[in-house]
């Protein structure tokens, strides 16, 4: 029997992090904990390149883009909706995760989701903390494992 598993250690992968500018102070404490949670799984800065885009609409098209271009085993996507301050909020969050989806399916290359969609600042804040409870780590760590099972996928 042949079993396929994720794993959280990966040296060796490249990985690119698409993060929105938009509600800047969740996001770069988003891109902070991606990038201690990378780090934490053994890649190196220098394997690592942040993308910045102006929204969480932009975050597919960016994501898609990148993937495309062959440098990257996995794409991490970092943003912030807050609902109260977003009129169209649905509209930007639903673009957001059927684009992420597609370009990840049109490109064969794992793309994960970590953009919040909370209902307040605070709670935004919350899922943007320090450690593994921050929103853009888990995001980093699902890319890592996932770039781990389609590297196995891939042999014989
Ligand atoms: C326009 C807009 C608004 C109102 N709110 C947000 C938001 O809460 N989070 C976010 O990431 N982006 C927001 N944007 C910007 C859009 O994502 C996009 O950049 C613009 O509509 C330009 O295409």
């Amino acid at each position: 029997m042949r079993t396929i598993e994720a794993t959280q250690a990966a040296p060796g992968l490249r990985v690119a992090v698409v993060v929105s500018k938009y509600n800047d102070f969740v996001t770069e404490r988003l891109q902070a904990g991606a990038v201690a949670a990378l780090t934490h799984a053994g890649v190196p800065g220098g394997d690592i390149t942040v993308i910045k885009v102006p929204g969480s609409f932009e975050i597919p098209f960016a994501a898609q883009q990148a993937a495309a271009t062959g440098g990257f085993d996995a794409i991490v996507c970092l943003g912030c909706l807050i609902r109260g301050a977003t009129a169209h909020f649905e509209y930007i969050a639903s673009a957001a995760a059927h684009g992420i989806t597609a370009a990840a399916a049109a490109t064969g290359i794992p793309i994960t989701f970590g953009v919040l969609t909370t209902n307040s600042v605070e709670e935004a804040i919350e899922r943007a903390g320090e450690g593994p409870a921050n929103k853009g780590w888990e995001a980093a760590l699902a890319a890592v494992e996932m770039a781990t099972v389609s590297r196995q996928l891939k042999q014989p």
